[in-house]
């Protein structure tokens, strides 16, 4: 490995130390990808994948960190096996060679089309302007312009203008990109520690006796703690938890229903029978236990119908 990856490698280390970290390394062919492996002495553990003509790159320059490699544009059919690779991703570097002027818009379509594919939502970009050495280069503020940059609202980005064959910027534009994924991970750490449901009755559904409400069009689960297939919602941790619920009856049937926490009933809800759909919302603050259970049950033994199709819902989340 080289001085300039040594180096770089202090930069990174932080991310052995944290767990998994995927970076995309992507733009149109001829803008110096390659070239970057070389340069960065990361060419020894270069492994490429051939699979239907998509042509992927892996490099593990340390444990735990993974640059993927692939150039983009044309290839329409081939695009369904990217979204694979866009999973886990904690960071993109797009690489533009900074004089092929003729492909600036291919370039741009390309990227926000990785960018705004499932999996990449946040996720960081670096943009390096390469090819700065050739003469009248455009500079990376021109370049930050035609790729239109500056719509990335959310997203974090910045733009580095360098030269694969001589180094130069790469350090600069990796290093930048290692803080960004840095500052990723952790907004993503804090997301992961706040437990989060919302889930629809896909539709309508016939409940009767003690059945219990399995809504089952989740739409948020994050932490995986609520199971569709039962209803029930576990908390994954001690804390205060806002649950709710909007129960809607539909073709003049009422709605009778429980909320359980673990064997409590702690609260009745009922819909009223109209001529069309009626609805009760409920909203509860919870001090719930680790383990603890919530879920709805319907509460009398003749069958009511639930008005489904993102009618009715149950959601949850971990205030504090
Ligand atoms: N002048 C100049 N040429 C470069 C630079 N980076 C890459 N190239 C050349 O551009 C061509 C394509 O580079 P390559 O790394 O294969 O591009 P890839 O298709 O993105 O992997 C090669 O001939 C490289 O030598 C650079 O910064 N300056
Ligand atoms: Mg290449």
């Amino acid at each position: 490995m080289g001085i300039l990856w040594t180096k770089l490698s202090e930069t990174f280390s932080y991310f052995t130390e944290t767990g998994h970290c995927k970076i995309l390394l992507l733009g149109l062919d001829n803008a110096g990808k390659t070239t970057i492996l070389y340069k960065l002495k990361l060419n020894e553990v270069v492994s490429s994948i051939p699979t239907l003509g998509f042509n992927v790159e892996t490099v593990t320059p340390r444990k735990g960190l993974e640059f993927t490699v692939w150039d983009v544009g044309g290839q329409e059919r081939l695009r369904t096996l990217w979204s694979y690779y866009f999973q886990d991703t904690c960071g993109l570097i797009y690489v533009v060679d900074s004089n092929d002027r003729d492909r600036y818009e291919m370039a741009r379509e390309e990227l926000f089309r990785v960018i705004e594919s499932d999996g990449m939502r946040d996720v960081p970009v670096v943009v390096l302007a390469n090819k700065q050495d050739l003469p009248n280069s455009p500079k990376p503020d021109v370049l930050a312009e035609a790729l239109s940059l500056q719509k990335l609202k959310d997203r974090k980005w910045f733009i580095q203008g360098t030269c694969a064959n001589s180094g130069e910027g790469l350090y600069e534009g990796l290093n930048e990109m290692a803080k960004l994924v840095k500052d990723f991970k952790r907004t993503r750490q804090k997301i992961k520690n706040k437990p989060t449901f919302f889930a629809f009755l896909k539709s309508n559904t016939i409940f009767s006796g003690d059945d219990v409400f399995k809504f089952d069009e989740v739409t948020t689960n994050i932490g995986q703690n609520y199971n569709p297939s039962t209803g029930v919602f576990t908390a994954p941790k001690e804390g205060v938890y806002q649950i709710s619920c909007v129960m809607v009856s539909v073709g003049r049937t009422s709605v009778h229903y429980w909320l359980y926490r673990n064997e409590e009933r702690f609260s009745y809800g009922y819909v009223s029978a109209t001529a069309h759909a009626n609805s009760n919302t409920q909203n509860w603050i919870l001090e719930l236990k680790k383990d603890d259970r919530v879920f709805i049950q319907h509460r009398t033994s003749q069958g009511e119908t639930v008005h489904g199709s993102r009618h009715s819902y149950f959601s949850g989340h971990l205030l504090f």
